[in-house]
């Protein structure tokens, strides 16, 4: 099997990093040869006997800086690897990662990933040494080796044959759009809560309705920024509609009890 992504991750923590790769999907995807992973350690690329990484900031303030020598070295031993791959440097500052952004990557024949710490990279490696910029949200981090086992995580999922079951990165919530419909297995009672029915009856028509009615609402409950920037096909309108139409006939016959139970509650004269 030809490798299909290979990474670098430029870290001064690689015992952090390296067993992201020993358990799993990540696992059978280097076991299988397509996917490598190299992690990096910056310190060996600095200098002196104490091969310092950091020094302090030009102009004062607190925290450290990381030098631009040893990861200008790291980064160009890595590139030098792989001629092919873009270099990412994971910072607060960076594009938000999303599954659009993975899919990017995935395409892409190598990733050089670069990890910050302290209170950052010097801002000429930033501006020399890498193709892009990538944050995985708004929150802080101590530094950016967790940001790195993310984007790598979701990237290496969407690599050919890395999945068992071979469609099951075109099913997932973030592929169409919407959240997934819950999922369930046995036994058929679990402390006092059962299966919904539908999910018992064999009859499969019946249970991708359920699913994709149940996806869908929970998506409008949960997420509804997920629907306001998405389409809806005609079977999505059809379920809303209904909903909608049930919720109206409700509210209905409520108002009608109302009406009846205290005629009171009516403005007269
Ligand atoms: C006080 C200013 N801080 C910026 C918000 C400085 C700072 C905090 C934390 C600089 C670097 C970090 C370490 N974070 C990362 O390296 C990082 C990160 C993150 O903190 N959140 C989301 N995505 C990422 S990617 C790398």
């Amino acid at each position: 099997m030809p490798v299909a992504m290979k990474f670098a991750v430029l870290t001064i923590f690689p015992e952090m990093v390296a067993p992201f790769a020993a358990h799993g999907i990540v696992r059978r995807a280097v076991e299988s040869g397509r996917v490598s992973i190299s992690v990096v350690d910056i310190r060996e690329f600095a200098a002196g006997r104490h091969r310092v990484t950091d020094d302090r900031p030009y102009g004062g303030g607190c925290g450290m800086v990381m030098k631009p020598e040893p990861l200008a070295a790291a980064v160009r031993a890595a590139r030098r690897q792989m001629p092919e791959a873009l270099t990412v440097h994971l910072t607060p500052q960076g594009r938000p990662f999303d599954q659009d952004l993975a899919r990017q990557l995935a395409r892409e024949k190598g990733l050089v990933l670069v990890c910050g710490r302290y209170e950052g990279v010097d801002e000429r490696i930033c501006q020399d040494f890498v193709d892009a910029e990538i944050s995985i949200g708004d929150y802080v981090l101590t530094g950016g080796e967790l940001a790195a086992m993310v984007v790598m995580d979701a990237v290496i999922r969407l690599i050919p044959g890395t999945l068992g079951h071979e469609d099951s990165a075109e099913q997932d919530s973030f592929c169409d759009g919407l959240l997934e419909h819950g999922h369930y297995t046995r036994p058929s009672r679990f402390e006092g809560h059962g299966v919904p029915e539908v999910l018992l009856s064999g009859n499969h028509a019946e249970i991708r309705r359920w699913r994709q009615e149940t996806a869908l609402i929970r998506t409008f409950l949960k997420r509804p920024d997920l629907l306001a920037q998405r389409p809806l096909s005609d079977a999505e309108t059809a379920i809303l509609k209904r909903w909608c139409r049930d919720i109206e006939r409700l509210l209905q016959r409520q108002a009608e009890h109302r009406a009846d139970a205290s005629p009171g509650d009516q403005q007269e004269g």
